[in-house]
Order: C-alpha cells, then sequence, then structure tokens
C-alpha cells in the first residue's frame, strides 16, 4: 500500500491509470482545461502527471482520484470484490461488534480486547523526522510564487491551492483536517476558504480575537488522507485518526517546524501559518463544483510562516466545475462508506445514490423499506437534519426492490409512481454556502418526492395499485436456455 503520494502515483502509472505529459502546460487555465476535459471522459479518464508546467520546476498531477479504480488504489480496496463497500462492510462490523449484546459475560466482553487493539493501532503515530521536512523555508525565504498554483476558470479571482489539506487544533487540543481551497493573495497570504458548517470554522471559533490560530496545509502523503479530509465526519472525529482506520495502520506525522502541529511525515509539500479569526478579507470569486462560479465573500487570512518541502516534490491539485469531474469519485466513496453510518439511525434505508449531476448537495435517492404511514416522509426529514447531507435540496425515495443508482429506473418510479400535489413535501433549512438559487444565504427551500408504490394501509390509496410487468419465471428461463436459438 503506498504510503506516500509519488508511490501512490507509480502504482497507478504500472496499471495505465496515469498518464505523464511533457509538453510545456500554463497552470493558468491551460491545466484546468485538460484535466476538465479528461475528467469528462467516459469513467473519468487517467491521472495526469504535468512534468512541465510553464514557469515552475515542480510538477503538478491532476485527476489522481478521478477514477472508480484509482479512487480504491487510494483507499486500499481494489483488491476487494465489494470494491469501496468493503470499507463499509468494516464500518458495519465495527458497529455490531462494538454493541455490547444481552447476557454478554466476561469472556464475550475479553473477546471484544482485539478491536480496542486495533483502535489503539489507528492512532496516528509521532516520528522525527519525515520527507516533508527535507527543505525547510521559512521568513523571507517563503514565495508562495515558488508552488505552481493554477487558475483554473477564467474569472475566478486569482490563483488557488485545491489539494491543500489544512490542519488545525481545536482549543482543546483535537485535530481536525479540512479540504479547503486557499487563494493565492501574494507571496506570504493566503484565503482560508472555511465554510460556516465545516469543522474548520468551528474550530476557529474558540480562538479569541488577535489571538494566532496555527494551521498547516499539507500536500500528497497517504492517497487515503486526501479522502478523509473532505469525509463528513462529526467534529469530534479526527480525520488523521480516520485515515489510519481506512488503511489499518496509524498515519506517521511530524512537527511542525513553526508550531506544535503535527502533519503528514510523509507530504510532498507542507505551508505553515496562521490565522486570527479577527481579521477577515474579500475571497473569490471562484469557478466551483456546482458548476458556477461561486460569489465573492469574506472569509480568514493564512499568513504563511514557512513552506517546507521534500526533495523533488509534486504538487496535487483538481480542477472543480460543472459535474462530473474529479471530486465526484471522492463523493462517491462517501455514498458508500456513510452508508452503513446513515443505516445505524435509519435502518429502513437499503442503499442509496447521490448522483455527480446533483453535485453532492442537490439530490439524494434512498430506497426504503415503508412500514408505516408517513414513513418515507420521515426517513426525508431524517436526511434534512443529519451531518452534511442535510444540504440536500431534492431527496427522492424509492421503495426497497429499486436500484437507487439506475437514474432511468428512478425516473420511471418518479414520472408514473408520483401524485405530484399528494407526494412532494416541501420544507425550509439550511443550504450549502455554494448554492447560488435561494433568495438567501445558504438558507432556502428543499423538496422530497416519495416515489414509492402506494397502498391503502399506509398511504389511504383507495384505488388498486397496479403490478409492475413481468413474465412467469419459466417463460424467462426458457428464453435464456434457448437465448442461441434465436441467433441473436
Ligand atoms: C475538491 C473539494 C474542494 C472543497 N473546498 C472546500 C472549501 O473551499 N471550503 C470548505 O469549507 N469546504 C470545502 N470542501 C468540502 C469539505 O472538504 C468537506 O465538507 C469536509 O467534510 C469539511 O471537513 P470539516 O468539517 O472537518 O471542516 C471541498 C471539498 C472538495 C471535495
Ligand atoms: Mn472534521
Amino acid at each position: 500500500m503506498a504510503r506516500d503520494f509519488q508511490s501512490f502515483l507509480q502504482q497507478l502509472e504500472a496499471v495505465g491509470e496515469l498518464r505523464r505529459i511533457t509538453a510545456e502546460v500554463d497552470p493558468f487555465l491551460e491545466m484546468g482545461a485538460i484535466a476538465d476535459r479528461v475528467a469528462k471522459q467516459p469513467g473519468g479518464g487517467p491521472a495526469l502527471l504535468f512534468e512541465n508546467p510553464t514557469g515552475h520546476g515542480i510538477p503538478v498531477v491532476m485527476n489522481a482520484y478521478g477514477s472508480l479504480k484509482r479512487m480504491q488504489m487510494a483507499l486500499g480496496v481494489e483488491r476487494e470484490a465489494r470494491g469501496l463497500d468493503a470499507i463499509a462492510d468494516r464500518i458495519e462490523h465495527l458497529i455490531q461488534e462494538a454493541m455490547p449484546k444481552p447476557g454478554m459475560g466476561f469472556l464475550d466482553k475479553l473477546a471484544m480486547l482485539p478491536m480496542l487493539a486495533d483502535v489503539g493501532g489507528w492512532m496516528p503515530k509521532t516520528v522525527r523526522r519525515g520527507l516533508c521536512q527535507e527543505v525547510v523555508k521559512t521568513g523571507d525565504q517563503v514565495k508562495l510564487s515558488e508552488l505552481p498554483v493554477l487558475t483554473t476558470w477564467p474569472e475566478d479571482g486569482g490563483p488557488f491551492i485545491t489539494f491543500g489539506m489544512s490542519h488545525v487544533r481545536y482549543k482543546d487540543g483535537r485535530r481536525n483536517m479540512g479540504l479547503y481551497r486557499l487563494q493565492v493573495y501574494d507571496e506570504r497570504t493566503l484565503g482560508f476558504h472555511t465554510q460556516m458548517h465545516h469543522d474548520g470554522a468551528r474550530a476557529r471559533h474558540g480562538y479569541t480575537d488577535g489571538e494566532r490560530m496555527h494551521v498547516a496545509v499539507s500536500f500528497g502523503g497517504d492517497p487515503a488522507l486526501l479522502y478523509a479530509a473532505t469525509a463528513p465526519l462529526p467534529p469530534f472525529l479526527s480525520e488523521v485518526m480516520f485515515t489510519g482506520f481506512l488503511r489499518g495502520e496509524g498515519v506517521e506525522m511530524v512537527k511542525c517546524v513553526t508550531s506544535d502541529l503535527e502533519v503528514p511525515a510523509d507530504s510532498e509539500i507542507v505551508i505553515e501559518g496562521w490565522v486570527d479569526p479577527a481579521e477577515l478579507r474579500r475571497e473569490g470569486p471562484f469557478g466551483d463544483h456546482t458548476g458556477y462560479y461561486s460569489l465573492a465573500d469574506d472569509y480568514p487570512v493564512l499568513h504563511v510562516e514557512a513552506i517546507t518541502h521534500r526533495k523533488h516534490p509534486i504538487y496535487p491539485a483538481t480542477i472543480v466545475g460543472r459535474p462530473p469531474q474529479e471530486d465526484a469519485y471522492l463523493g462517491l466513496a462517501t455514498e458508500r462508506i456513510f452508508l452503513p453510518l446513515l443505516r445505524m439511525v435509519l435502518p429502513e434505508i437499503r442503499d442509496m445514490h447521490l448522483p455527480a449531476a446533483g453535485a453532492f448537495h442537490n439530490l439524494v435517492v434512498i430506497s426504503m423499506r415503508k412500514e408505516f404511514p408517513g414513513h418515507p416522509q420521515k426517513v426525508m426529514n431524517a436526511i434534512w437534519g443529519t451531518g452534511q447531507i442535510m444540504f440536500t435540496k431534492c431527496v427522492v425515495v424509492v421503495d426497497e426492490d429499486i436500484d437507487p443508482h439506475d437514474l432511468t429506473e428512478v425516473l420511471f418510479r418518479i414520472t408514473s409512481n408520483v401524485d405530484p400535489r399528494r407526494d412532494l413535501l416541501f420544507t425550509d433549512g439550511p443550504l450549502d454556502v455554494l448554492d447560488h438559487s435561494a433568495d438567501r444565504f445558504a438558507f432556502g427551500s428543499k423538496v422530497g418526492i416519495d416515489a414509492t408504490r402506494k397502498n391503502k394501509a399506509f398511504d389511504g390509496f383507495r384505488r388498486e395499485w397496479p403490478r409492475d410487468l413481468a413474465f412467469p419465471e419459466e417463460i424467462l428461463g426458457r428464453i435464456t436456455e434457448r437465448w442461441k436459438d434465436y441467433g441473436l
């Protein structure tokens, strides 16, 4: 398993998942346009290693996570029959193991100890040295322009760092790591785009105005780190430890050169600095994963004190924009990995799908088993009240035998099963701050569509609901057996 990003890239190359581009390519718009076109190829296209960025000696990698295969490789499940669902299975198993069962005796409890030992093994380990500090630049030596930072869309407010993972500590010492874009203002100043609903913003609120909250931004390292930085974990769960869980081994961390923060030791590059919660600056606009420019707004400022890197680093970047893009595969991993956690509180859910076209927050399709009147509406309300999935503007509910990933099937059920006045539920609530459609910032309406079959007992449906068209098993068996006789 790849522990650092360059060995991950080597693994990708070995299986034909990475292309090297030796031609000189400009990080200003040209790289983004190439990656955008490649990401829209069926299956997401290959990872791209730009060896020769205009004006820079540091190569750029894009689309590293932009296919199902690469996402599986990043999380080490490419050989598992169930792929990303293998991680969901581990979580499900863990939840079951951790539940004390009735009549559990002392010996049963002892049998749980190995699991506790596993948990210990996922904790980050502090090491003395890391590749990421082979080269250290502080003070006046710090020049953000040495990094090949991309400008991805023409009307962007400037160049933006897109794949840097920001590490902070809450006031009580807990770690948080999140993926937030960082606008480059000048050689030593960045925008710190921590949206109000995310832990990155929550952590800052513990600091008083005028106080410095240290921030370290790491690039690369174990490829699972970047996924963890996007995962909708609750504030009490550390993303670095979650990476340890995903990998079955704790992440090696090294202390920063200008603060007590720790960063993954084998990162490609680390930017160290601080944020004063009292200081805000205009950030954006930025061509975003909504498929539109998100509007400029005031965000904290990150003052850079040091840049450290390995001797020959590679700079990872992404482009977000109209879906599908690379981040669709990060979203897919979340859909699969978080299903068992959602099912802990909503056991009636069978499966769910967040189609890439819905840009994470606009559409969720849920298949479920209906057991009482108002059950689909109960699930819709639960979605609107849970973690980051609360942002969902449209929740579609289908019966448990419908595959929510089959969008033609889902559309068929919506259009045929729904009586619009009866089956649409409207409500209001928080929206993703990037949403442009609502009149108010981060607040607007949502719709739930109950596309389940209706019956008398639960829905008060007085007519007879027709059966799905189907051939008898006997006929289906016969034509399968005789298929070659038909010459088809
Ligand atoms: C490509 C990409 C870019 C993102 N950019 C931002 C961003 O600029 N600001 C932000 O608050 N969240 C951004 N996110 C979403 C967060 O990474 C995500 O919500 C994460 O769970 C937040 O973690 P936290 O709650 O620990 O802060 C981005 C996600 C992706 C996949
Ligand atoms: Mn978090």
